[in-house]
């Protein structure tokens, strides 16, 4: 419960993920109410000791007290500072109707678009605190990162391109090239930390952000899950818009390595699939 992301492209993403995630993946409990808490959380393509751990980038993301800090440090004449404050009142817990745990997001907003495709962003997720320690948490980002809108574009054309005075940024097919169909940061099958025993309980916070293009349809491989909506419901599919949340449980019980995918067309030829182990 304390991974951060890997990386196994040495792509930009994985630095720029980390860094969102790092807020998400510290033990926050900021300013609990009596009933619940701030979930330190994992996201599914945590990777211990990967290249990119220690890696530090322009953007800081920094959990003090009750408060996160974003600072973006670059491309601008001034350092720009802004400061989000998340509180945990009654109202952004669970309903009796929810499952324990509920997920919410954060982002930065000082450029939403461009900061959100270099990767700041990350789960927050909030939890009855009665909530059963033996529950995993696990959380699948669905977002293509447009890494034409990134923060880093330049310095990764400079840094991977043989010849970077050549590359023609507005060509349509390096721009396509540059639009990363990933859960988690993480393309064709790269994720990991998605090991699960059977008879465990396995909490997914299905997230989903990003574009028009971003109507994804989460749809589990082996096993079917659960999740409420004005009453309980049974599926292998969710589907999940950008801008919308969600828990589903699923009870792991037959061994196997099994795929989980968007199921747009498109989105499974971009890489936006992966799997998911179930050991004894
Ligand atoms: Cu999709």
């Amino acid at each position: 419960m304390s991974q951060v992301l890997g990386n196994t492209s040495g792509r930009e993403r994985c630095r720029m993920i980390q860094q969102g995630v790092r807020v998400g993946t510290k033990r926050t409990f900021l300013q609990e109410s009596r009933r619940f808490k701030l979930m330190q959380t994992a996201l599914g393509s945590g990777g211990e000791g990967g290249a990119c751990d220690l890696q530090i980038g322009r953007f800081g993301a920094v959990i003090q007290n009750n408060s996160v800090t974003f600072q973006r440090l670059s491309y601008l004449h001034d350092r720009e500072i802004r400061t989000y404050v998340w509180q945990v009142p009654e109202r952004s817990g669970p309903t009796s109707n929810d499952f324990e745990c509920i997920p919410w997001f954060y982002y930065s907003t000082v450029d939403m678009v461009k900061d959100l495709n270099s990767g700041l962003v990350g789960p927050l997720i909030v939890c009855r605190k009665d909530t059963k320690e033996n529950i995993v948490h696990r959380v699948l980002l669905f977002l293509i990162f447009d890494e034409n809108e990134s923060w880093y574009t330049e310095e990764n054309i400079n840094t991977y391109a043989q010849e970077p005075n050549q590359v023609d940024r507005n060509d349509i097919t390096f721009k396509r090239s540059n639009r990363m169909h990933a859960i988690n940061g993480r393309m064709f099958a790269n994720n990991q930390g998605l090991v699960f025993h059977v008879g465990s309980e396995v909490n997914w916070y299905l997230i989903g952000i990003g574009d028009e293009s971003g109507l994804h349809t989460v749809h589990f491989h082996g096993h079917s899950f659960v999740f409420t909506d004005m009453g309980a419901f049974r599926s292998d599919v969710y589907d999940l818009p950008p801008g919308s949340y969600q828990t589903v449980k699923m009870y792991p019980k037959d061994v196997g390595i099994w795929l989980f995918h968007c199921h747009v067309n498109v989105h499974i030829g971009a890489g936006m699939e992966s799997v998911y182990t179930v050991i004894e």
